[in-house]
């Protein structure tokens, strides 16, 4: 089964998340699928690129493959991680990723759609972060992520709470740059694309890479790193991780004990 399906329109490419019977988990193959659609758009040197699920999809990506989680004792999010990859692959590509978003948007698909540089969401729309659901300790470019893509409150509050927010109070956060009903929002993400398409596209280029080297310029100690590999450790290495990760196998919901 093809995961990703492509279509180019113009100068715009359009990749559509294709596992509806797995809510489009961002498994290893399916990452290495949207990995393989982004380079074929670049070396086609299309403008822009279309992220989207299948039109009338309830789960845009249930985020992380869970059951591609280490249970114990290695970095769930490690540089080589597919997640991981995909979000740099997102960032470094050329041409601006527009995010049309239709369903509910989980885990590790709320970061791949705020690494995406615009935001196009159908009102029904839900972004749930649920690394404090699944005991799973987030790394910390997936939180500059989540900062540079919504605000330090809500990124404490997505990130705590592990809550959905609607696409209308991410539209007012800015998370979400248009909120559009359903029913016109291929035509309003394509719309977008052909003004973004029909300017110089070098400019374009130059202007997102300044913006993504700008966004990760944070200064980081040594100690500071090694401080923050050593308390994620502690969390990959806990119980809590690995009921997280058997509740949601069982389809329970998970008890934890801060151990
Ligand atoms: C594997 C899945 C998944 C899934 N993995 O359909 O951000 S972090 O740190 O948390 C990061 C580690 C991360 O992204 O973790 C994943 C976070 N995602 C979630 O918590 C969402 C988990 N999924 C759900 O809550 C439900 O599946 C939703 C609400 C998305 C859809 O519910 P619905 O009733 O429509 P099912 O739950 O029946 O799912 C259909 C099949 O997809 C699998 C799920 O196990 C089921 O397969 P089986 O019938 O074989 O059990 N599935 C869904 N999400 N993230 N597998």
């Amino acid at each position: 089964m093809t995961l990703v399906t492509t279509e180019v329109r113009g100068d715009v490419g359009i990749a559509t998340l294709n596992n509806p019977e797995r809510r489009n988990v961002l498994s290893q193959p399916m990452v290495q699928a949207i990995v393989a659609a982004l380079h074929d758009f670049a070396r086609q040197r299309l403008r822009v690129v279309v992220l989207r699920a299948a039109a009338g999809s309830k789960v845009w990506s249930a985020g992380h493959d869970v059951h591609e989680l280490p249970e114990q004792g290695r970095d769930p999010l490690g540089w080589d991680d597919p997640l991981r990859h995909l979000i740099r692959e997102i960032e470094i590509c050329p041409a601006p990723v527009i995010a049309m978003v239709e369903g509910s948007v989980w885990g590790g698909a709320c970061e791949t759609v705020m690494a995406c540089d615009l935001v196009v969401a159908a009102p029904t729309v839900t972004f749930a972060l649920t690394p404090a659901r699944l005991g799973v300790p987030y790394n910390i470019s997936g939180m500059l992520t989540l900062l540079n893509g919504s605000n330090m409150r809500i990124a404490k509050e997505m990130a705590f709470t592990a809550k959905p927010i609607g696409a209308e109070r991410a539209e007012r956060l800015g998370i979400v740059n248009h909120v559009v009903p359903a029913d016109t929002l291929e035509a309003f993400c394509l719309a977008m694309a052909g003004d973004i398409a029909a300017n110089a596209p070098l400019s374009v280029a130059v202007m997102k890479e300044q913006l993504r080297i700008l966004a990760g310029a944070h200064p980081m100690t040594p100690q500071g790193f090694e401080r923050v590999a050593g308390l994620r450790r502690l969390v990959y290495d806990s119980a809590d991780y690995r009921e997280g990760i058997r509740a949601f196998k069982e389809k329970r919901e998970p008890v934890f004990r801060g151990e």
